[in-house]
């Protein structure tokens, strides 16, 4: 008797909910950003200044993972756009049901995904957990510091693997850090040829435009998508 054997991918239970999330990112022509790096490397800094720039009647939101604390849920808030903490406990990512359940919640807010433009997720500081947790997301963006060594792209390659841009933080201590930037690019790029690299200081404002017109250029090819269906 011939036997057809048949391979099928059995997607684990994150992987189909961060596909359902996908596919309603997608059907609002929402635009969702993962932003993941070690802790400290200016995640919520640099949200801060992101919020700041952001128009008023931007359909913007945030949700900010840590294990414990409010703290960055707080910073954000104040630039008046819905902000949601989420707090995992012990846990060093972020998953797909953690997002599900958070928007589940915040449509008894009324916010709603249909009113988005633009969700933004600010992983739990870690370089690598958060790498092998699909959030439905566009894309991931890691973020690497003046301060953490120029070798972090080589030692945890998935993450800049997989992300499709890196942002170099905290550009301004450069004078004060043995930190060659161009060094780290060139890790970066050993590990994902031509990802894209945007230089940011969240405290003298360099480079800020570039990642505000980032952004800007993301969020119309997710409109559109939206709007093609
Ligand atoms: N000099 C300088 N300091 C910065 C910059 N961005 C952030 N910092 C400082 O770095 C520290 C950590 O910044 P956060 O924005 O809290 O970092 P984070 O990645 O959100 O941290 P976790 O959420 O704990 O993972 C704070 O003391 C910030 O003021 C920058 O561009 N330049
Ligand atoms: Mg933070």
């Amino acid at each position: 008797m011939n036997r057809i054997a048949v391979e099928k991918k059995v997607l684990n239970e994150n992987q189909i909910l961060a596909e359902q999330l996908r596919e309603r990112y997608r059907e609002n022509g929402v635009l969702c950003v993962n932003l993941i790096s070690s802790p400290g490397s200016g995640k919520t800094a640099l949200l801060e200044r992101t919020l700041e720039r952001m128009d008023k009647s931007a359909r913007v939101a945030v949700l900010t993972g840590d294990l414990q604390t409010e703290n960055d849920a707080r910073r954000l808030a104040k630039f008046g756009f819905p902000v949601r903490q989420i707090t995992t406990g012990g846990t060093c990512h972020l998953d797909a049901r953690m997002i599900g359940k958070h928007l589940e919640d915040w449509k008894l807010e009324n916010v709603a995904l249909e009113d988005l433009d633009l969700l933004i997720v600010e992983n739990v500081g870690n370089l690598v957990c958060p790498s092998s947790y699909d959030l439905g997301e566009d894309a991931k963006i890691v973020l690497l510091s003046t301060t953490e060594g120029e070798d972090k792209p080589l030692k945890y390659p998935s993450i800049f693997f997989k992300s499709e841009l890196m942002l170099l933080t905290k550009i301004d201590l450069l004078p004060y850090v043995p930190f060659s930037a161009d060094l780290a690019r060139e890790n970066a790029r050993r590990v994902h040829p031509g990802m894209e690299i945007i230089d940011v200081s969240s405290t003298t404002g360099e480079g800020l435009d570039r990642w505000m017109d980032w952004l800007k250029a993301r969020q119309e090819k997710a409109r559109l998508q939206g709007v093609v269906g």
